[in-house]
């Protein structure tokens, strides 16, 4: 299984011996802990050198009940006030209150649109950093970005009222690209504080759904604002009526979904180019015990993007080569490796859960961080060998004496990137432990999004998304699932993922991935054509066998649920199944989420009209009728609506009635019926 090369012993990881800690140690079971094998194998390393993991911890630690029913209010120093559920579950008259007679719907909805401003900001702040980068590439202040797919920036133009075309004597000449950046630059900067007006990019959204925020009153004025104003509602003596706390909460999700993540994913796509599918790896395996090993994790790729090209130039590939090693791997975890891998191929070392396993290999050389997901305890386990660990972001340090920062600015992003690299390189003859890589990676085909679903689904000279609302209204795929999300290691990694997703294909449904959810399907296998035979229904897999895609679309990080969003609105214009996205026979789903970006993204899904399935726990079963409000009554304002279910083949299940549901509604669930045939059958019919 190994592969080793004996330096020195590890000395154990100092967390994992805690001399001022009187209970004993609990570590986790690797079985219990995760459904993938390399994963088990890791732990299974750690617990052997004595370095404590996420795993080890959610063991000795658990989590306290009063906050997972979203009942604890702790935003005024007369608190924290602790309102749990009564044991019997029926609220009755109902009398718990703070000290300031906050009842539990006031305080789980503070709570959840604190969560919302949370996870809305952490994507918007994304975005506008690569607005900011955007602005420099455009006015031509530095040699390291550029603006690189023209198509893309003129298709997102118009949004910004920004004129491609220009008139000279009387004929209309395409404009200069530079004039047009600087403009969409300009007015893309201007959405997260523009003093009046709303979001650019509302309009983008079916016209039935922008008329449901009217009238709703939860058209975003701009990005900045919205969150704000979630900070100020929420405090101590604002508002006390849930309804309009999730009703602010509901306008800066969207604000979020159709605005800061939005502009992060075209942006983006502009400046570094619109992925299109590409094949690559997943997993631990993924890492070369002979090359140098460099670990991008976090989620903005500005920096990284540079990286990538650092590492394949001939002066850095001769380098690592005088060193010693064969070349150099670089890998990612998390969102920058969804990035990476979208538009170069970049291959996926592991999930949110597996960032300290991918150190405890002893192959990591360094590993390069930017902002979000960042374990803290990732600095204690490098300390434990000879990875450098590095920070780039100035609003994302790390305490600890071994972490090194090296500041990203985009003015000298090439010189920082090969810095790293070198630094990286440098550290190949340094390491100090066994090396152990597990065997386990999988090949995996990635890179799908709105363009390229329409090219895929509907060829080179008819590109649309006819072809794909035609096999939902046929009947051989029966809906859309959205599965998204994070790992939790409150649940086994990577389970729940992986049944809800074969639950769904094996049903034909067809799915689309963004974020942990998408590394978890590589790793399992699932992204590739092939999959469709082993694991679909009959008809899904009948349409990905003639169009050769997976069952599974991988379409990037969680900034770029965006993309999404924009696909659902693709296949509503496409026709035939109704006039809004609430319309389509499709449904939402995270897994095993955990952190406020989650929230924010099944929030702005719910209010685009999607029915949302979120697996683990959510933080509202302390409260009741604010539950009841965005479960179900959340479906007359928006046409989507909340839901929690734990077991995945039921959370599965769950989406596929919602999907029957809709396809009844629109009057297409006879054609379903007509052709339903199961695997015997087919095999029957292949036998004539
Ligand atoms: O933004 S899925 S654990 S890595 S938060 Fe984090 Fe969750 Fe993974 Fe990407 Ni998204």
């Amino acid at each position: 299984m190994a592969e080793d090369t004996r330096l020195r012993p590890v000395k154990p990881a100092k967390a994992a011996k805690d001399p001022e800690s009187t209970k004993p140690q609990k570590l986790a079971d690797p079985e219990r802990a995760s459904i993938d094998l390399a994963t088990q194998e890791m732990i299974l390393r750690a617990q052997e050198l004595g370095i404590e993991t996420v795993f080890d911890r959610a063991e000795s630690m658990k989590p306290c009940n009063i906050g997972t029913q979203g009942t604890c209010c702790k935003n005024c120093a007369m608190g924290p006030c602790r309102l749990p559920l009564p044991k019997s579950g029926i609220e009755g008259k109902d009398e718990r209150k703070g000290l300031c007679g906050a009842t539990p719907n006031t305080i789980a909805a503070r709570n959840f649109i604190r969560m919302i401003a949370g996870g809305a900001a952490a994507h918007s702040d994304h975005g506008r950093g690569v607005a900011e980068v955007f602005m420099s590439a455009a006015h031509k202040e530095t040699d390291a970005y550029k603006i690189k797919d023209v198509n893309k920036l003129l298709s997102i133009a118009p949004y910004f009222d920004v004129a491609t075309t220009v008139e000279v004597d009387g004929r209309q000449l395409d404009r200069d690209i530079d004039e047009i950046a600087v403009e969409v630059g300009e007015k893309a900067l201007n959405e997260w504080g523009k003093p009046e007006g709303e979001l650019a990019y509302l309009k983008r959204a079916p016209a039935p759904l922008y008329e449901k925020w009217k009238k709703n009153g939860v058209l975003p004025r701009n990005i900045d604002r919205e969150i704000v104003e979630i900070m100020h509602r929420t405090h101590i003596g604002v508002d006390q009526d849930y309804k309009n706390l999730i009703k602010q909460g509901t306008r800066a999700a969207i604000a979020d979904g159709w605005g800061g993540s939005m502009l992060a994913t075209d942006l983006q796509d502009v400046l570094f180019g619109t992925p299109y599918p590409l094949q690559s790896e997943a997993n631990l395996g993924v890492l070369k015990q002979d090359h140098v090993n460099l670990v991008i994790h976090g989620h903005e790729p500005i920096l990284s993007e540079m990286i990538v090209a650092a590492a394949q130039t001939q002066e850095m590939v001769d380098y690592a080569k005088s060193k010693g090693a064969k070349g150099i791997q670089l890998s990612g975890i998390c969102c920058t490796a969804n990035e990476l891998l979208q538009r170069h191929g970049v291959p996926l070392c592991g999930t949110f859960l597996q960032q300290e396993l991918a150190i405890i290999t002893g192959a990591c050389d360094a590993m390069v961080v930017d902002i979000q997901c960042i374990m803290q305890n990732i600095a204690n386990v490098a300390a434990c060998f000879h990875t450098k660990l590095i920070t780039t972001h100035p609003i994302a340090r790390m305490e600890q004496e071994n972490v090194i920062h090296i500041e990203f600015d985009e003015h000298h992003a090439m010189e920082d990137a090969k810095r790293i690299v070198r630094m990286a390189i440098d550290n190949f003859k340094n390491r100090s432990a066994e090396v152990m890589i597990p065997k386990h990676k999988h090949v995996q085909i990635a890179g799908f999004g709105v363009e390229s679903i329409e090219y895929n689904l509907g060829g080179m000279f008819r590109g649309s998304y006819y072809t794909l609302n035609d096999n939902i209204i046929n009947g051989r795929i029966r809906g859309i699932g959205g599965v998204v999300g994070c790992n939790n290691a409150r649940t086994r990694h990577n389970e729940g993922h992986i049944e809800v997703v074969k639950e769904l294909i094996k049903n034909d449904v067809i799915v689309l991935t963004t974020g942990c959810n998408g590394i978890a399907c590589a790793m399992e296998g699932l992204l590739t054509p092939e999959t469709a035979a082993v694991f679909c229904g009959p008809g899904l897999a009948e349409v990905c066998e003639t169009v050769g895609i997976p069952p599974v679309l991988h379409m990037g990080s969680c900034v770029d649920n965006s993309r999404i969003l924009l696909a659902a609105t693709e296949v509503v214009k496409a026709g035939g199944l109704g006039k809004d996205i609430s319309d389509l026979p499709a449904a939402g789903s995270a897994p095993e989420w955990m952190s406020e970006k989650a929230i924010s993204i099944g929030h702005y899904f719910v209010a685009s009209g999607v029915y949302t399935v979120f697996g683990v726990t959510l933080p509202v079963s302390g409260a009741p009728v604010f539950q009841k409000y965005i479960f179900e009554e959340f479906e007359k304002l928006y046409g989507g609506m909340w839901d929690l279910e734990v077991d995945p083949v039921k959370h599965a299940q769950k989406m596929i009635a919602h999907i029957d549901k809709k396809r009844k509604a629109l009057g297409i669930d006879k054609a379903r019926q007509r052709i339903l045939v199961d695997m015997a059958d087919r095999r029957d019919m292949s036998a004539v």
